[in-house]
């Protein structure tokens, strides 16, 4: 995003963007002392960005838990990810990953990057496994020999259906959810939710990055890598990658359409499942990538855009999907906004369209009949005319910062803190 231009056009994102400019460099400040933790909350950072703060601001036990929980799944996808890797060598590192958490002189180079320093260095990921308590670990181990089994099994398997579609998000996604209700009862907060709306939040968010990142997996080099079912996008092209060409326009896009319905179907699920959390930070966590995956899904639909290049919700949005989710209330309020987004842009001549529409209409009802909708700022509607919203923006940012800050910051560490917050 980065400019000026998206800011003037959405000046209410500019209060949102400074509070989680200042809170990312808080959260990153704390860094515990000792080295093998300092190196998972710093590499946390690295990887994850706005979630590393959501997940920081879990209590103490849990945080660390779902810390290495984190990147444990991190260096388990760098190894699939990895398509220099031949399938001899992946497939055992893969089937083995759960005993390699154990160890703590494993290490294995693969991956670029932030992704190359993770494995480099993994025995300090071993050694703060290794302190968390058993329930902690059990869970983690028993999740990562199934993600690792699930992945080797697709290494040599295209995802020709939907269901084949479905077992490798389950896999790579829904297994994390089934992981993290794990955590949460063990950590004494939460009730033990069930698989099924566990496996449906992992489903919903891996489904919905799969469909964003089409052209990434597509053009990866050596090798294209291809999630999206064969049973769908056979109905509109012979091959994934023509999807890309420009000549196929009209059927990409129904296709893209078919693929977004196919994802609405798990918020049902994923609604229920948020809406029996009790512990507010845990909620949080949950909650705020769903909203973002609802917000991407809306961008994503009948859009060509997803063919061309990166679809991506702008900084701003996030920011302000972060700020404001806090309660059921919010992700009705939320789920409601982008569900009407994507319904005003369902055409008739789309083949998918009394089905896509029947989906969001449910999904519509159920946020409707929360009977919490009033409460809510729009995600959509620009209620106020630009000035006005520019003004009120910039006093709500000018005051957050001046409340946060003991001592008043200088006018230009002021602008110096606004300019950096829309740039980076
Ligand atoms: C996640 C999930 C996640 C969070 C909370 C509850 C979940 C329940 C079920 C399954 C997954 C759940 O959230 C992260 C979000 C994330 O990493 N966001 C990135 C943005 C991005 O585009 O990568 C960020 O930088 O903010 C997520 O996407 N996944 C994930 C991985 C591990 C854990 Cl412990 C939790 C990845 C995936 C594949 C969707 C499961």
């Amino acid at each position: 995003m980065g400019s000026l231009r998206a800011i003037l056009k959405h000046p209410d994102d500019l209060y949102p963007m400074v509070k989680l400019k200042l809170a990312v460099r808080n959260a990153e400040k704390q860094i515990p002392p000792e080295p093998h933790w300092g190196f998972c909350y710093t590499m946390l950072h690295k990887v994850s960005r706005s979630f590393a703060l959501v997940i920081q601001q879990l209590d103490t036990d849990l945080r660390d838990a779902v810390c290495i929980f984190y990147l444990v799944l991190r260096a388990l996808d760098t190894v699939e990810d990895d398509t220099s890797i031949s399938a001899e060598v992946k497939v055992p590192i893969l089937k083995a990953f759960h005993r390699h958490i154990y160890d703590r002189e494993w290490h294995f180079a693969c991956g670029t990057k932030d992704y190359k320093v993770l494995m480099d260095e993994f025995h300090h990921v071993s050694t703060a496994f290794l302190e968390l308590g058993s329930g902690y670990q059990e869970a983690i181990e028993d999740i990562t020999m199934r993600m690792g089994a699930g992945m080797a099994k697709f290494i040599c398997k295209e995802v020709e259906t939907v269901d084949d579609y479905d077992e490798y998000c389950h896999y790579v996604a829904g297994l994390v959810g089934l992981g993290l209700s794990k955590l949460f009862h063990a950590s004494g907060k939460e009730d033990l939710a069930s698989d099924s709306l566990s496996n449906s939040m992992g489903l919903f968010l891996q489904k919905t990055n799969i469909i964003r990142d089409y052209l990434e997996d597509i053009n990866e080099i050596p090798k294209s890598r291809m999630f999206w079912p064969r049973q769908i996008w056979s109905k509109y092209v012979n091959k994934l990658e023509d999807l890309k060409y420009e000549e196929n326009s009209v059927k990409a896009v129904q296709c893209l359409n078919d693929m977004v319905t196919n994802a609405l179907m798990h918020v049902e699920d994923c609604i229920k499942y948020m809406s029996a959390l009790g512990d507010p930070a845990i909620f949080r966590f949950c909650a705020i990538p769903q909203v973002m995956a609802i917000g991407t899904l809306a961008l994503c639909y009948n859009n060509i855009q997803v063919f061309r290049g990166v679809v991506k919700m702008r900084r701003g949005l996030t920011a302000k999907v972060i700020d404001r989710t806090k309660s059921m209330a919010d992700v009705y309020g939320a789920f409601y906004d982008f569900s009407r987004m994507l319904k005003s842009k369902v055409e008739d001549s789309d083949p998918n369209a009394r089905k896509t529409k029947d989906r969001l209409e449910a999904i519509l009802k159920i946020c409707r009949e929360s009977g919490t909708l009033n409460q809510r700022k729009s995600y959509i509607i620009q209620s106020k005319p630009q000035n006005h919203a520019t003004l009120v923006s910039t006093h709500h940012t000018l005051s957050y910062i001046l409340a946060v800050f003991s001592s008043p910051p200088s006018v230009l560490s002021l602008l110096n803190m606004c300019f950096n917050a829309i740039k980076s």
